[in-house]
């Protein structure tokens, strides 16, 4: 039983719903991508398109379904914005900047959270049609195939992938200064646009670490079960645990990159 959540167990659970979070990516690779209809949010950066709420759509009717009684906190939230208890927590599209544009990774982001605790996770890159899913204690996988533990890496052999916060003109610019005063302590740095799939890089060793100043719970819920199940340390810039009500920065990485990243100079 997914801790007392829903009728199967946790294993069960989880196959349903990256079944769920597979039907609603095919909105995505079928999408005319001359008809988006892009609209801006809180800035130039910030955009939706009828598509991520195509999906969101899809999942929510679903998952509902397929898991009743189980709220909801969606990024195109509105009246789906649950911040406690047992929910689902939805990013319909992880990357719509690279969506919009033709480019990079763009995934549909499943994450289940019980309070603060993390139970399931799903992110499914469909373009490249990887599939990540983690049940809590029961390990990941890649497209069902199990993944190991993630190298304990150095901070010096790491490649540092970056989140940007471009929705946030002051951090994106502190993002630029720790990257100007630290860069030199990293293998190199490299920046997908994806917080679920860069945790997910994490998960699968393409990444020795990942930060980023500001995620919202639904960038991070299902991609940081996915890496914590792998292995790798799991927080936040500051060292503290993760929470899933309200905007934070995420850290993940192989412990001994993420140690000498957070004994680092202050961000
Ligand atoms: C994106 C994140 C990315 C971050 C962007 C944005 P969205 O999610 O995954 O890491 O840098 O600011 O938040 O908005 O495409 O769902």
């Amino acid at each position: 039983m997914t801790a007392g959540l829903t009728r199967g167990d946790a294993r069960d659970d989880l196959a349903r719903v990256e079944r769920i979070v597979r039907d609603a990516a095919r909105l995505m690779t079928q999408a005319d991508r001359a008809h988006l209809g892009t609209r801006l949010k809180t800035s130039r950066r910030d955009m939706v398109t009828a598509y991520d709420r195509a999906v969101q759509d899809r999942l929510v009717a679903a998952l509902a379904a397929d898991f009743p009684g189980v709220g909801f906190l969606c990024e195109e939230g509105g009246e789906l914005s649950q911040r406690d208890g047992v929910r689902f927590v939805i990013d319909p599209i992880d990357g719509t900047a690279n969506f919009v544009h033709g480019t990079g990774v763009s995934a549909v982001s499943v994450g289940l959270v019980d309070g603060a605790d993390p139970v399931l996770g799903v992110v499914y890159e469909p373009f490249s049609d990887e599939c990540y899913a983690a049940a809590a204690g029961h390990g990941a996988t890649r497209n069902g195939v199990a993944l190991p533990q993630v190298e304990d890496v150095q901070l010096a052999d790491a490649l540092v992938c970056v989140g940007s916060s471009p929705y946030f003109p002051d951090l994106y610019q502190r993002t630029m200064d720790l990257l100007a005063r630290r860069a030199r302590e990293f293998n190199d740095i490299r920046r997908d646009g994806s917080a679920a799939c860069d945790c997910c890089y994490v998960a699968d060793g393409r990444y020795g670490l990942f930060f980023e100043m500001s995620l919202a719970p639904w960038d991070f819920a299902a991609g940081a079960l996915v890496a914590r199940e792998c292995g790798a340390w799991v927080g936040t810039m500051e060292g503290a645990p993760l929470t899933y009500a309200d905007r934070v920065s995420v850290l993940a990485g192989a412990p001994r990159a993420a140690e000498a990243f957070l004994k680092g100079e202050g961000h």
